[in-house]
C-alpha cells in the first residue's frame, strides 16, 4: 500500500469538524464501526474452514433462516458499539425489535442511534460470493436521559447524519458518508489499517449496467417489464448488459464506480418489495444521493418516505440519475398503487 494514501484515522480527524454535533463522537463512532468490520472480515474470510458458514437453525423476525454469521456480525457490531459509550439504541435486522441501551451503560445519557444489516447477502457466504455490512445513523429525537424509544428509529432517510457499508469482497472496503460526499477506505488486512483508495466517490450520470433479478419477471409491475424490454431493445443506442450478484452492496458498489441501476421492485411474490427501508434502502439512497446517484421507490425519493415501522419493505431503485429516471419514466405511465 503505497504509504502515500491517508488513513482513516488521518482522514476522520481532518473532517471532523465537518460532523455536526462534532466532539470527537464521529471518530469514535467510526471507530467502533471498523473494528468491528475487521472482526466480521476476519470470520467471513475464513469462512469454510470452520463451522460458521451454512444456517444458525433459528429465523429471524423476517421469517429468514438466520446464518451463523449473521447472528455473530449482530452480535460483534452491536457490542463494539456499545463499548464505545456514544450509543443510545440500535436496530438491526436480526433484532426482533429496537435494543435500548440500558441506564447501568449509559445509554440514556447518549445521543446516537445506529441501525444495521449485520451482514446482508449473506446467503451468499457459503459460495464464497461478497457480501456486506450495511449502517445507518441518526441523531435520537427523544430527550437525552430517557431511554430510546421508537420515535427515534422511525425518522425519515432525510434526517441520518451518517451511513455507509462495508463489502466484504477481493478486497475488504469501507464506504461511508457524513453528507459531504462518499468516500471509500480499502483495508490493508496485514496491517488491519484502513487506506483512503476512493476519494469523493461518484456515480456517473449514465450507465449500461441494470441489476435486477430476471427470474421474477413475470411478477414485476408492467413499469418494470417495460424497463427491463428497453434495456434489452436491439437499437444501436442501448449497450446495456445485465448483472446481479444478489447482494445489495456489491451491485450497488460496482454501479457506483461504473455506472449502473439496482432495481428489487414490488411484485406478486413480494408486494411491498423485499429490501428493508431503514437499515438497506435509506442508508444506501444517502449515499447515493452524496454520491450524485438517485434513489426512490419507483415515484418518491426513498430518504423522504416516512417509516412506520422497524422493518417495514420498499421497493427501491438506485444508481446513475439518468438510469433511475428512465426506469420512473415507465413506472410513471402505470397508475401507482401506494
Ligand atoms: P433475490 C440479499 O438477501 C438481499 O437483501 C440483497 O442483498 C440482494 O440484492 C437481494 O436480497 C437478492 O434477493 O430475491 O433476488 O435473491
Amino acid at each position: 500500500m503505497p504509504n502515500s494514501l491517508k488513513t482513516l484515522g488521518e482522514y476522520i480527524i481532518e473532517n471532523q469538524t465537518h460532523f455536526q454535533y462534532a466532539e470527537g463522537e464521529l471518530s469514535r463512532l467510526m471507530n467502533s464501526i471498523t473494528l468491528a468490520a475487521k472482526v466480521v472480515n476476519h470470520e467471513v474470510n475464513k469462512a469454510g474452514l470452520v463451522d460458521i458458514t451454512g444456517a444458525s437453525g433459528n429465523e429471524n423476525i423476517q421469517g429468514e433462516q438466520q446464518q451463523k454469521l449473521d447472528v455473530f456480525a449482530n452480535t460483534v457490531f452491536i457490542n463494539t458499539l456499545k463499548r464505545r459509550d456514544i450509543v443510545c439504541g440500535f436496530a438491526s435486522e436480526e433484532e426482533d425489535d429496537f435494543v435500548i441501551v440500558p441506564e447501568e451503560e449509559g445509554g440514556f445519557h447518549h445521543k446516537y442511534i445506529v441501525l444495521i444489516d449485520p451482514l446482508d447477502g449473506s446467503s451468499n457466504i457459503d459460495v464464497n460470493v461478497s457480501v456486506g455490512t450495511i449502517f445507518s445513523i441518526y441523531r435520537r429525537v427523544s430527550p437525552v436521559g430517557t431511554p430510546v424509544n421508537q420515535s427515534d428509529f422511525l425518522q425519515k432517510g432525510r434526517n441520518q447524519v451518517a451511513a455507509g457499508y462495508i463489502v466484504y469482497g477481493t478486497s475488504t472496503m469501507l464506504v461511508y458518508t457524513t453528507g459531504h460526499g462518499v468516500n471509500g477506505f480499502t483495508l490493508n488486512p496485514a496491517l488491519g489499517t484502513y487506506y483512503l483508495s476512493h476519494p469523493n466517490m461518484q456515480f456517473p450520470q449514465t450507465g449500461k449496467v441494470y441489476s435486477i433479478n430476471e427470474g421474477n419477471y413475470v411478477h414485476f409491475p408492467q413499469g418494470v417489464k417495460d424497463y427491463i424490454k428497453y434495456c434489452q431493445r436491439e437499437e444501436e443506442d442501448r449497450p446495456y448488459t445485465s448483472r446481479y450478484i444478489g447482494s445489495l452492496v456489491s451491485d450497488f458498489h460496482r454501479n457506483m464506480i461504473k455506472g449502473g441501476v439496482y432495481i428489487y421492485p414490488t411484485s406478486s411474490k413480494a408486494p411491498k418489495g423485499k429490501l428493508r427501508l431503514l437499515y438497506e434502502c435509506n442508508p444506501m439512497a444517502f449515499l447515493a444521493e452524496q454520491a450524485g446517484g438517485k434513489a426512490s421507490d419507483g415515484y418518491v425519493s426513498i430518504l423522504d418516505i416516512e417509516p412506520t415501522e422497524l422493518h417495514q419493505r420498499v421497493p427501491f431503485f438506485v444508481g446513475s440519475v439518468k438510469m433511475v429516471e428512465k426506469a420512473e419514466s415507465f413506472m410513471a405511465m402505470y397508475p401507482h398503487e401506494h
